[in-house]
């Protein structure tokens, strides 16, 4: 095949991609919870009421046209019947009005539903979002406490979690579209947003309002959790670390500790995510890069390679320190 032929056959296919968004980890035409279904309902409705009424709109033009061109050509003209035209008038207003009413209809029953839901007891996750990457919270069933993570969200099916929202720096805004829909987070404001999954598996979330130059690579990952998989989780993320030994010891003794706490151990910076169960996570750096000991390794030796401008500088380390770190922070699931 040469490259004319190539591109024919790339472009034959181009009108597939819009519907390359309708399914996966990432769209709210795939809804995984109570708050999606409803908001894809209305969607669907709205894209129903107005499609049939641009069809119309479409037909009756060409219809006009039609007719416009044959007088043009010389069939004799036919006299407009009043009549048949304030008929036409009426059944068209008529419509409008229609559509119009089922359109409020449906975004008022949407709104009502929503708003039940809301009076439901809720489990409250906290969620506080910085430039490029998410604090994550648990309130400790066992205490008083919370329970620390970043970068990726756990919920439990079937139960409406409130998520309190916050940001540290600039406008963000929280989107999961297969759970929710979005909610802007603003400095000095306090939003939350409440979301009952029910489709148990991994979703992705993305900040949604322009924050900075790493904006794109400020996601998380969402897994829905049956209750017993979602409370086992957390009881893993509750427990403390063993601290590391030999070369590793930088992470805890060395400049990484003013940033980065892992709990068990002399690490209690509070400037990035937390570390104690980053091993356990999906991706490194708010969905930069999919989770294995190379990427550790990688984003420990150049964060200013993989995310230009990311508040974690490079720290001077030896080979075999970013090596055993790395081997050590993968080994903290
Ligand atoms: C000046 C503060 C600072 C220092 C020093 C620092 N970090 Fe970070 N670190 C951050 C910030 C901020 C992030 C979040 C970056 C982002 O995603 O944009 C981060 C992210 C990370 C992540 C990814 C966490 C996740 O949830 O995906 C790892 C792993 C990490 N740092 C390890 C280290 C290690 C190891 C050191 C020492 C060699 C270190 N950091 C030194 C601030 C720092
Ligand atoms: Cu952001």
């Amino acid at each position: 095949m040469d490259g004319g032929a190539a591109m024919r056959g790339a472009w034959s296919f181009a009108w597939l991609f819009p519907l390359a968004a309708c399914a996966g980890p990432q769209s709210p035409l795939a809804p995984a919870g109570l708050q999606a279904e409803w908001q894809h309902w209305l969607l669907m409705l709205m894209f129903w009421v107005c499609g049939i009424v641009y069809a119309l709109v479409m037909a009756l033009l060409g219809a006009s046209i039609w007719r416009g061109r044959r007088r043009l050509t010389g069939t004799p003209e036919t006299s407009p019947d009043d009549r048949r035209l304030s008929k036409g008038l009426g059944l068209w207003a008529g419509m409008i009005v229609a559509g119009l009413t089922i359109l409020i209809l449906g975004s008022f029953v949407v709104e009502r539903e929503l708003a039940n839901e809301r009076k439901r007891e809720a489990l409250v996750v906290r969620v506080t979002a910085q430039q490029w990457w998410w604090r994550i919270q648990y309130r400790d069933p066992a205490g008083t406490g919370w329970i620390e993570t970043a970068n990726e969200l756990h919920l439990p099916a079937g139960r409406t979690a409130r998520i309190e929202l916050g940001s540290v720096d600039v406008i963000h805004s929280f989107w999961v579209p297969n759970v929710a829909g979005k909610m802007d987070v603003i400095p000095g404001r306090a939003n939350a947003i409440d979301v009952t999954p029910h489709r148990l598996g991994w979703f992705r979330g993305q900040c949604a309002e322009f924050c900075g130059a790493q904006h794109a690579h400020m996601a998380f990952d969402v897994k829905v959790d049956t209750p017993a998989e979602f409370a086992a989780w957390l009881a893993t993320q509750a427990s403390p670390a063993t601290p590391p030994a030999g070369a590793a010891m930088v992470v805890t003794n060395g400049p990484c500790a003013s940033c980065h706490t892992i709990r068990g151990t002399a690490a209690r910076g509070r400037a990035g995510p937390d570390l104690t169960h980053v091993g356990g996570r999906r991706s490194v750096a708010a969905g930069t890069l999919p989770m294995s000991r190379g990427a550790l390794q990688g984003w420990i030796a150049q964060p200013q390679a993989l995310k230009p401008g990311t508040l974690m500088p490079a720290v001077a380390l030896t080979g075999a320190q970013i090596d055993a770190t790395a081997a050590y922070l993968e080994s903290r699931k």
